[in-house]
């Protein structure tokens, strides 16, 4: 087995929200991008449904905590294929099995010395499930809950985790990537420069009774972290299935930030005293807030997952996850910038390239793929890119960087886009003696969409498979054998589809009702119009309007302005630093209108393509758009919250 991937159990005192469904969203397109490398794969998530907080949230109900958990595992096991997330097991704590091998580890554990019985006081935080030691205390709260912790002296069993302070840092540090990204290994190993000490792992049942009782002493039950972590090992048959040793070697984890201690100090040094190998890597990522805010009930801001599919569908949402968070950084969450990334990137760049490659492979090669001729530097420049595409594709994917292997999708979608523009097929189209560059161009065209759906199989499933169908080729088809350029056979028949994503209204974020945009995204059906009518374009030139095409060059997008000073010896000129999203300078000629400290914040329009010209000795890159109005100037501004960077269309 090549990888063995996990998702936390989610506890089920809370239904499933956004952030497990990010999790689940990555681990699923982690195991379908392994499946793609012809590598065999097992993926499991469940619930995790003994403790305090389970029995505190089942009395809220006026259930018992079974059938209070039943429930809730029950959503999450429901929630996932709404987002096309296919588990290969789906473990609960609660589960017989996993009672079972929970006892025989402690018992394994116990026989070898690691846990004893001592008594211990200290202050314990009900809504970690833990004590906490006076360092962790802010202002005398627990961070995490802001609820003073209580003194409590208790007997307790105890873990001798401190016992592997030493084994668990030397391993970390001959293993860079035994936790990555790399901040959350710099945090563990900060966190462990200090003395570790040893795990109270048992609560007593005067206390707690719903967990796992102790098979050496029924007083007590086994703290939920105990009894948690174990599930990675329960789900594949530990100790007795033959496949366990070679499942658990290719045990990956993935979390957030949240439960790193657990993860990367607790778990590690548990394994250890089982004289179990550590699992191979974790994975840990940041967190979602919503609207910059952290999401919580008591805000009324949790993002449920099933109603974003309902809105936007299950691609949208598979895309936007993996593409808006940086892994291991936060990210934030809304509405506005769901819809953004839909209309620019799916809609406007994706969607359109299809609809119009697919458009004119009609029209002008009656829905077959050409023989390509001869190709020429244009056409090898954009194979190559799409060849880079797919390496850099499988590099990030490998290292877990979902954005940045979307990047290397678009970055060849872009290019695909500014390729139609610049070779015209339909001005080709109107002479017989280029019908071979014709057909080159159009099979460059149909070869890079291959591999980009080829690419986005384990990201947007459907999506691939729409593509796949409507170029023919089979679905799914491996990132090896078919990442490579030419296999599209000439003479295979191309299906149209409709729009691969229709573009969304801004302020309502639905599709507009009588939408020509079902069939074609509004753009390409004018693109479309404008390459089947070549006299009515020979009219409209000499009118002096321009095409789609021309129109299309034009890169404008939103921008903020992070900084703004005068530009010295100039009255005019104001040199600007805006984010688009990458920071660029631009000097526009506004200072008459207005001051430097009023631009801080703006969002403006900004060309970001024009070529870099020097103004007064500082080299604008781009230019804001304003308007004129005799001898008033107002810049402009988008109406609602955009983030920087949006396309502007
Ligand atoms: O901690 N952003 O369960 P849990 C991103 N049962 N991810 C988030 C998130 C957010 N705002 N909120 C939750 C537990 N998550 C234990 C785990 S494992 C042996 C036991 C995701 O229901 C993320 O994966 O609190 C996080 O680590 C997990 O849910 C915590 O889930």
């Amino acid at each position: 087995m090549s990888l063995y991937v996990t998702t936390p159990i989610f506890y089920v005192n809370a239904q499933p929200h956004l952030g497990h469904a990010y999790t689940a969203v990555i681990a699923d397109a982690a195991c379908r991008f392994r499946r793609l490398e012809g590598e065999e794969v097992r993926f499991q998530t469940g619930t995790d449904e003994h403790g305090e907080k389970v029995v505190e949230a089942a009395e809220r109900e006026s259930l018992s905590p079974k059938e209070y958990a039943d429930r809730i595992s029950a959503l999450f096991r429901a929630a996932w294929p709404g987002l096309a997330i296919a588990p290969d097991h789906f473990i609960r704590t609660t589960e017989p099995a996993h009672i079972k091998t929970v006892q025989v580890i402690l018992q394994q554990v116990h026989d070898r010395g690691d846990i004893y019985f001592s008594e211990y006081s200290g202050l314990y935080c009900k809504g970690c499930e833990r004590f906490l030691t006076e360092k962790e205390l802010v202002d005398g709260l627990c961070p995490d809950h802001q609820t003073p912790p209580q003194p409590v002296t208790e007997q307790n069993y105890f873990f001798r985790m401190g016992k592997y302070q030493q084994w668990l840092i030397d391993h970390i540090k001959a293993n860079p990537d035994f936790i990555t990204p790399e901040r959350y290994r710099n945090e563990v190993l900060s966190f462990l420069a200090e003395p570790l000490e040893d795990l109270c792992i048992s609560r007593p049942t005067s206390r707690l009774t719903w967990g796992i009782p102790l098979p050496f002493d029924d007083r007590f039950v086994t703290y939920v972290w105990f009894d948690a972590l174990i599930n990675y090992l329960t789900g594949i048959g530990y100790p007795d299935a033959p496949d366990f040793g070679r499942r658990w070697r290719a045990a990956e984890h993935i979390i957030a930030k949240d439960i790193l201690k657990p993860h990367a100090i607790y778990w590690p040094t548990m394994l250890k005293a089982m004289g179990l190998e550590p699992y191979r890597r974790l994975h840990v990522h940041g967190y979602w807030n919503v609207n910059d805010t952290k999401m919580s009930k008591s805000i009324g801001n949790v993002v449920r997952p099933a109603e974003l599919v309902d809105a936007f569908g299950t691609d949208t949402v598979r895309y936007f996850l993996m593409r808006e968070m940086a892994f291991g950084l936060d990210a934030s969450f809304s509405a506005e910038a769901l819809v953004a990334r839909q209309n620019s990137d799916l809609a406007n760049d994706l969607g359109n390239l299809f609809s119009r490659s697919l458009t004119m492979v009609g029209k002008f090669a009656d829905f077959k793929v050409p023989v390509p001729g001869a190709a020429g530097d244009a056409d090898r420049e954009l194979a190559a890119a799409a060849l880079r595409m797919v390496a850099e594709f499988r590099d990030q994917m490998h290292q877990f960087a979902f954005h940045r292997a979307l990047q290397a999708v678009w970055e060849v979608v872009g290019r695909a886009n500014r390729y139609i523009v610049e070779n015209a097929p339909w001005e080709l189209a109107k002479d017989p003696a280029n019908s071979e560059r014709l057909a080159t161009v159009l099979y460059h065209l149909l070869e890079s969409l291959r591999l980009v759906a080829l690419c986005l199989q384990p990201i947007m499933p459907e999506t691939a498979a729409k593509m796949a169908a409507a170029l023919g080729v089979a679905s799914p088809a491996g990132l090896t054998d078919h990442g490579r350029w030419g296999l599209l056979a000439a003479g295979t028949a191309i299906t149209p589809c409709p729009a691969l994503f229709p573009r969304l209204d801004k302020q309502t974020g639905r599709a507009p009702a009588a939408a020509p945009a079902k069939e074609l995204p509004a753009k390409a059906a004018q693109a479309a119009k404008q390459e089947e009518t070549p006299a009515a374009a020979d009219a409209a030139d000499a009118a002096g309007l321009i095409g789609f095409d021309d129109f299309q060059k034009l890169d404008l997008r939103v921008a903020e302005v992070v900084a703004a000073e005068r530009v010295k010896k100039s009255d005019r000129l104001l040199k600007l630093t805006v984010k688009a999203p990458e920071e660029r300078t631009i000097v526009a000629g506004i200072a008459e209108h207005y001051q430097p400290e009023e631009m801080v914040g703006r969002r403006v329009i900004i060309v970001a393509n024009l070529k870099p010209a020097k103004l007064m000795g500082v080299t604008s890159q781009g230019m804001v758009l304003a308007a004129k109005d005799g001898k008033a100037l107002v810049l402009s501004a988008v109406s609602g919250p955009v983030a920087a960077g949006a396309k502007v269309s």
